[in-house]
């Protein structure tokens, strides 16, 4: 396609031409698409309000764009190769049009189910096709989809579906996790206890368990798809119509519904999944993340759909049955394109090497990294043992409110440096600011990681609250949208992203909010008041440090469990703190803020300089914590 970067020379002319007229830059690829009708303006925008409009009046639906278009040039193709939680058990291969027609079908089993266009469908799903044809089915009718991550618990699940008031859910009976077995369906029935806007549940039979159906609520997949055609006529969207929401963890409060349109979303996932990886036709490219993140919505399903390519989609973890399990499947499936995140390198790092050599790994041509900062062992051992050092790694640096990769390297085609995520994509203008909010313009700075102008998939608001999206991600920088990240910028212009500088830990290349732990911790009864940081984790990237302040006397064996048993059941495994410290205080302000730059530091064991603690209600209490820190 037109838009394809092909030398460093022509990413400098792409960006140069972005920046200098970027109504001209996007609307040329937006016009390779298939619209039903075209936008009258490409770009309205202000980032004070903010208010962001891409492709203003255009109409379409991106299942066309990822299916129907494909049809006639590519419809035998494969489009989802799915591997299984087993190895043993069997693939599934599903081509365009087997998709396009099981995308079709399914929207009519939504439509049968009283879904119309607008309303919120919430997916608590594991990773089967199912999964990715009820993602597109929603779009496909116009429902906007909520994927809940299927490791989150019953408490939070209902908070994400209360809080956008979806009037469906889809969900399966159990999940496979590796050995273990994860009951979906229990876990959503103690989810719509408190769930007052869902009106049906439609269940896919995955491990065949035996579940309870709720009568005139719960219905079975293959029932309800048996009532319907393949005929789905795609419902017509405005550009700026809802697409998505996606919940994601902030600095305080509950988690924000990110809210994503379609037209720019589009454009921007289509671009930079052809631009980063560097994606030819028949290549096959696998993104390990989950579709509950948003790296598994725009990099395993849309971006690389609606390039025509084959993407693999697959339901294990890493290490099961044994740590050779990645490896196995790239070779079974003849991967091209191999996209994961730090924490599960590593993982495998840690592992007998003999998992990695007992496999070709012969069709690898590039590899990526996402989510977290990539230490200089986890790029080299990722380099040499996967890449045979002849892949490039491309270090692809975004978020979920960014909706596609911002800074990276072009695979093979822009340089690139280990543990930087190199340069802007074009359409991208970061910028550091200083402490004081002044743009640095020099290079070999550090500053907080800022963009200055619109991108086609940006957030364009957080759902059912403006005002927050407002306050967390104009206000601080005026005119600017701020990333949360910290970021250096070296002598040549590199960016490399140093970590969040708010309240945000980064756990397994899982996001979440210090103040979500605290909430969940201080709701049980044994816990008066509680303050969690992150720390340095060699394979996590950050383990969770919990300090907790107790209502009596506990055994402290007793209280871990109990702790650790209740951030599961309110948040889900995952937020569960590696660290429980007991304390009889906290480093207070006299204005009763808690001093977390020293809970960080007595965290990470550093605690020869713990700066000024003479403002401190209590200096004491330092002492203390820091003589039985863990
Ligand atoms: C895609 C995703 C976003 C946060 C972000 C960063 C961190 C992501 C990189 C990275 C260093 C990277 N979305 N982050 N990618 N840090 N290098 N290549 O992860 O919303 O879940 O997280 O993740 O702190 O702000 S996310």
């Amino acid at each position: 396609m037109s838009f394809k970067i092909n030398s460093y020379e022509d990413y400098k002319k792409q960006y140069q031409q972005s920046v200098e007229n970027p109504e001209q830059f996007w609307s040329t690829i937006a016009n390779t698409f298939s619209w039903r009708k075209k936008w009258d303006t490409v770009l309205k925008w202000n980032f004070d309000e903010p208010n962001i409009k891409w492709f203003v009046n255009g109409k379409l639906n991106i299942t066309e764009n990822c299916l129907d278009r494909h049809l006639a040039t590519r419809g035998n193709q494969t489009a989802i190769v799915w591997e299984p939680n087993n190895p043993n058990d069997d693939t599934i291969k599903l081509t365009y049009h087997q998709l396009h027609q099981k995308v079709c079908e399914f929207a009519n089993v939504l439509k049968n189910n009283g879904a119309k266009k607008g309303d919120r469908i919430c997916l608590y799903m594991p990773m089967v096709p199912e999964l990715a044809i009820a993602v597109l089915a929603c779009a496909r009718i116009g429902a906007i989809h909520s994927v809940v991550f299927a490791g989150f618990s019953a408490k939070a699940l209902a908070d994400r579906i209360n809080d956008s008031a979806c009037t469906l859910i889809l969900c399966s009976d159990e999940a496979f996790r590796g050995a273990k077995t994860i009951p979906i369906k229990n876990v959503v029935d103690e989810a719509l206890k408190n769930c007052p806007s869902i009106s049906k549940n439609i269940v896919l039979k995955r491990t065949g368990a035996k579940v309870e159906m709720i009568n005139n609520r719960d219905v079975w997949w293959h029932d309800e798809v048996k009532k319907v055609n393949s005929e789905c006529v795609a419902e017509e969207m405005d550009s700026e119509d809802e697409l998505f929401i996606l919940y994601t963890s902030g600095s305080t409060g509950q988690p924000k519904g990110v809210v994503h349109t379609t037209g720019g979303y589009m454009v921007y996932t289509n671009y930079t999944f052809q631009n980063v990886f560097q994606y030819n036709t028949g290549d096959i490219f696998w993104c390990t993340a989950d579709i509950g993140w948003i790296t598994g919505h725009s990099y395993i399903i849309y971006g690389p759909l609606l390039a025509g390519a084959t993407t693999v989609m697959f339901e294990g973890v890493p290490t099961w049955p044994d740590a050779g399990r990645f490896w196995e499947v790239v070779d079974k499936h003849q991967v091209n394109i191999f996209y994961t995140a730090p924490t599960a390198i590593r993982a495998l790092m840690a592992c007998d090497i003999d998992f990695v050599n007992k496999h070709q790994l012969s069709s690898l041509k590039v590899l990526g990294t996402v989510g977290e900062p990539i230490n200089i062992e986890a790029w080299e051992w990722y380099h040499k043992n996967i890449g045979k050092t002849n892949c490039p790694i491309v270090d692809t640096w975004w978020q979920t409110e960014t909706g596609g990769i911002m800074i990276s390297s072009l695979a093979g085609i822009t340089p690139s440096k280990p543990t930087f995520a190199t340069l802007p994509l074009p359409g991208i203008q970061p910028c550091l600011v200083d402490a004081a909010g002044n743009e640095i313009t020099e290079n070999n700075v550090e500053g907080n990681l800022c963009i200055k102008f619109p991108w086609p998939s940006m957030l364009r608001t957080t759902y059912g609250d403006h005002n927050r999206c407002k306050q967390n991600y104009f206000s601080t920088y005026k005119g600017k949208y701020f990333t949360g990240d910290g970021c250096k910028r070296d002598e040549n212009g590199m960016y490399r992203i140093t970590g969040r500088v708010d309240d945000v830990i980064n756990v397994s290349g899982h996001r979440i909010g210090t103040a979500e732990v605290e909430n969940a911790l201080d709701e049980n009864h044994l816990v008066i008041e509680s303050a969690v940081v992150g720390y340095p984790h060699d394979i996590k990237g950050q383990g969770i440090y919990a300090y907790v302040i107790c209502a009596k006397e506990v055994n402290e064996q007793e209280l871990r469990k109990e702790l650790l048993e209740h951030i599961t059941q309110h948040i889900g495994a995952f937020a569960k703190p590696d660290k429980i410290q007991l304390v009889s205080g906290l480093p207070k302000t006299r204005s009763g803020k808690i001093m977390r730059r020293i809970l960080r530091k007595i965290a990470e064991g550093d605690t020869s300089n713990l700066g000024d603690t003479s403002t401190l209600l209590d200096p004491e209490i330092v002492k203390e914590i820091k003589n039985n820190a863990l």
